[in-house]
């Protein structure tokens, strides 16, 4: 328990009202121009702050977080996954570590099937077209999509963001199937007349769209494989909003420039923000719709990210377990 207010360091501009209230409860050091922090900057950073509030921009690895001082105790993550951070170097430190989740569940998961909707029915050709003044009047033939109507659905990961994803899109008529590391409760299953899949080879077979919900962990990098890719049906459909390290993104490229699947709809990207030319090719060609990682991006998802921020730090500074902790066997 710290009785003064805790020395805090925000590494990115946080929404104005969230920034206000972290100021008034801690010792707050914000970033009001939001360049993102360098290594050496982070370092100093954790040889200070008693917590800091990272998000998915900054890399906490093993080495910066061996550099830290004594003094840090609560890494507070601006972000529901929390791949940029070594969750295990931070707790043989002592050093807590907490996330954001729930609040931005339902934004991801209308992102997802925005991204769906967008390549099935090239949304971003059909943008395109009008910028370019290329529409002359409606044609029967020009501009035709796929239905995703009756189509099948493959939900690889199916947590509360894989969750939400399957109410919507049995509302949009699509038939629900899962991969998940433990099959999800009866009473859910049943809701959304959704269809298990111990293998994920098994599953990505047969489905028309698949979308990848999965956190990124060690166990999940690459998942989405060449082999795996492979396995995909001719016409169908990939989008993923959770993390770009989870498909083999040289794969993806090359299975969409031969025609081994239809279409890709990325909100996020193995190395980002670089995009490669490849890509960004095939965003051209109708191939891809690409988006640079908006998923919880509402004023109001922010706002909430901020409060269960707050919320984590201040509980931890109460002297209590902070209601978002990350354990090392979670991840
Ligand atoms: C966040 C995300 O905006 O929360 C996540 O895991 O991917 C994003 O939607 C980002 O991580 C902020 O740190």
């Amino acid at each position: 328990m710290t009785a003064t207010k805790p020395k805090i360091i925000v590494t990115r501009k946080l929404p104005d009202a969230v920034e206000t209230r972290m100021c008034e409860l801690f010792d707050t050091e914000l970033n009001l121009d939001d360049t993102p922090f360098s290594r050496a900057r982070l370092i100093e950073a954790v040889k200070t702050a008693e917590c800091l509030v990272p998000t998915v921009t900054d890399r906490i690895d093993r080495s910066v977080i061996g550099q830290a001082g004594e003094q840090l105790k609560l890494i507070a993550n601006f972000g529901n996954g929390v791949d940029n951070i070594d969750i295990a170097a931070a707790a043989e430190k002592g050093i807590a570590v907490t996330n954001t989740p729930n609040v931005l569940t339902e934004d991801t998961a209308d992102m997802t099937l925005g991204l769906m909707i967008a390549v099935a029915r090239r949304f971003d050709e059909g943008v395109d077209a009008m910028r370019e003044g290329r529409f002359k009047g409606w044609s029967p033939t020009w501009m035709l999509g796929r239905r995703i109507w009756g189509k099948r659905l493959g939900i690889v990961g199916m947590g509360r963001i894989g969750t939400a994803v399957a109410r919507r899109a049995k509302a949009f008529g699509l038939s629900i199937h899962y991969h998940n590391r433990e099959r999800v409760a009866e009473q859910v299953e049943q809701e959304l007349e959704a269809t298990y899949w111990a293998s994920l080879d098994q599953m990505l077979a047969r489905v028309d769209v698949v979308s990848v919900n999965c956190p990124h962990t060690p166990a999940t990098f690459h998942l989405l494989s060449a082999r795996r890719i492979a396995l995909m049906q001719p016409g169908s459909i990939i989008v993923n909003t959770a993390r770009g390290e989870i498909i083999d993104q040289d794969a993806l490229v090359k299975a969409l420039q031969e025609g081994k699947i239809a279409g890709a709809g990325l909100d996020v990207l193995e190395h980002e923000p670089a995009v490669s030319e490849d890509l960004m090719e095939l965003s051209r060609q109708g191939k891809a719709v690409i988006l640079p990682h908006m998923g919880s991006a509402t004023i109001e998802s922010r706002q909430e990210m901020g409060e269960r921020v707050i919320i984590n730090i201040r509980t931890w500074m109460d002297g209590h377990r902070p209601p978002d902790r990350i354990l090392p066997n979670m991840v």
